[in-house]
């Protein structure tokens, strides 16, 4: 049998997938227990799974198939791109067409002099390379004690061992004996959650006062760059202050120290833009990209580098680093093709000028909820805080995630798939949504934010903490 086209059934293979594969994130003797929800194919905004359940992917995958799913095209641009050159490498004075073609792309579609591009096969990876590109930077420019990367708590910016001490994740940061030396955090500007009483234009200045407080401390010729998201995704979409990211980039402008922004999950459409920068009028010198790159049908990343950056590092001699896959030609085939789809059916204009800001207000109209605390969102990516507490903001009393979790089991049992941070409830669909798919997708996120009230009201637990 063809396990593949013609599968067992879904008790057969949760048994399997519980004996052999160990899943990211996961608790794996929890999985093994309730069984994983086995996913077979999908279409367009729609997952089916081996149930035959069709689900609405408010996640877009893990926030990446930014054009939906089932296009053809980049199928068959693998397909053309494996029979062609289905592997070569791009070091050693290397190079092949698909790597220097999806070079010149982006560099057309990235603002300002982001025109070099150095390639990996995921977020993580991209940024491990950002650090070693900023060290190397300033090492070349004489200053090699400039090696301290400043980023804030309850970032994300991947999951090998450097990526993850960027990040601000706690419980990552438990396991392993995370972070790496030379690593910095400063708080994140989450007004919802640390506000208090400061209104969010104060609360999002301060908060990026932290970093020229941290340059301080640290010492200005010790700091080598600043990392950011534009918006937290993983975080929990935590949108900034509109005060923050102008002061961020005066501190940054002021200092020398190389701004990177971590635009993963906001690149490629997502925030109603090409790219989070654009939104938020950042000038990143160097900026992480994966994710929407590629829609998630193949793994790529990469790094883009400003001129500035880009010739120093490529007048200090050898750049010892690179991975196996760099510039991957069957990746940065169907990354090509993406951007085309994107570009030529001129799916980010659609978002920005209709679905998203029918998306915006039909979200917004979440927050007419009692349990809900604030609906925020910005282009295609957004959340809602779920609190026992309107008018405190106020967590529940139950460990964080215990509502979220509960709240994320009644979405499947809805066919929508929302994913929870803690108590929040976020949502990243592709951007291919219609109008229709927003009112089928607002319809169940309510009911779902209304059958958890009803079991925590059951349970005792809408109780502040
Ligand atoms: N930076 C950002 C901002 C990300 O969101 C990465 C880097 C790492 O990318 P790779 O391709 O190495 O995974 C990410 C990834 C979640 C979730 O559940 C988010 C991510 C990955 C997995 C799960 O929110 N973001």
């Amino acid at each position: 049998m063809n396990m593949l086209t013609n599968h067992p059934p879904t008790s057969e293979l949760q048994a399997l997938d519980a004996a052999h594969h160990m899943h990211p994130f996961t608790a794996n003797a929890e999985l093994a227990s309730r069984g994983a929800r086995i996913i077979t194919s999908a279409r367009g905004v729609h997952l089916t799974d081996s149930d035959g359940n069709r689900i609405l992917d408010a996640m877009a995958g893990l926030w990446c198939v930014n054009i939906g799913y089932g296009r053809d095209e980049l199928a068959d641009a693998a397909a053309r791109q494996m029979r062609e050159l289905p592997y070569y490498n791009t070091f050693f004075q290397t190079s092949h067409v698909p790597a220097i073609a999806l070079a010149r792309k982006l560099a057309e579609l990235l603002p300002g002099d982001l025109n070099h591009l150095f390639f990996a096969s995921g977020g993580s990876e991209a940024n491990d390379t950002n650090i070693r590109l900023v060290r190397h930077y300033w090492a070349a420019r004489g200053k090699p004690e400039k090696k301290v990367i400043i980023s804030r708590r309850n970032a994300y910016h991947g999951s090998t061992v450097a990526a993850a001490s960027l990040g601000g994740m706690s419980a990552m940061h438990a396991q392993g004996g995370l972070p790496i030396p030379d690593i910095h955090h400063i708080d994140q500007p989450n007004w919802y959650a640390e506000g208090g009483n400061l209104s969010p234009e104060d609360f999002g200045r301060e908060r990026a006062r932290q970093l020229e407080r941290a340059i301080e401390e640290l010492g200005e010729e010790r700091v080598a760059a600043f990392i950011a998201e534009p918006i937290q995704g993983a975080g929990g979409v935590i949108v900034p202050p509109e005060t923050y990211w102008p002061e961020i980039q005066r501190i940054c402008d002021e200092r020398e120290i190389l701004l990177i922004a971590d635009e993963v999950i906001c690149g490629f459409g997502r925030t109603g833009n090409w790219f989070g920068s654009e939104t938020f009028g950042i000038r990143p010198d160097i900026m992480t990209l994966a994710k929407g790159l590629s829609s998630g049908y193949a793994p790529i990343g990469a790094s883009a580098v400003s001129d500035e950056v880009a010739e120093v590092i490529a007048t200090a001699g050898e750049f010892s680093h690179g991975y196996t896959y760099s510039g991957h030609p069957v990746s940065a085939a169907v990354a090509l093709e993406n951007l085309r789809i994107l570009e030529e059916e001129a799916i980010i204009d659609t978002v920005r000028s209709e679905i998203a800001p029918y998306l915006a207000e039909r979200w917004r109209s979440l927050a007419e909820h009692p349990m809900v605390g604030e609906a925020v969102i910005v282009g295609m990516v957004g959340s809602v805080a779920l609190t026992p507490d309107k008018a405190a903001r106020a967590p529940f009393a139950s460990p964080p995630g215990t509502i979220g979790t509960i709240c994320r089991d009644r979405c499947f049992a809805n066919k929508l798939v929302m994913r929870h941070v803690g108590d929040r409830m976020i949502i990243a669909p592709p951007l291919v949504l219609t109008r229709a798919d927003v009112d089928v997708l607002i319809e169940r996120a309510w009911r779902s934010i209304d059958e958890t009230w009803q079991e925590a009201k059951r349970q005792g637990l809408l109780v502040a903490g």
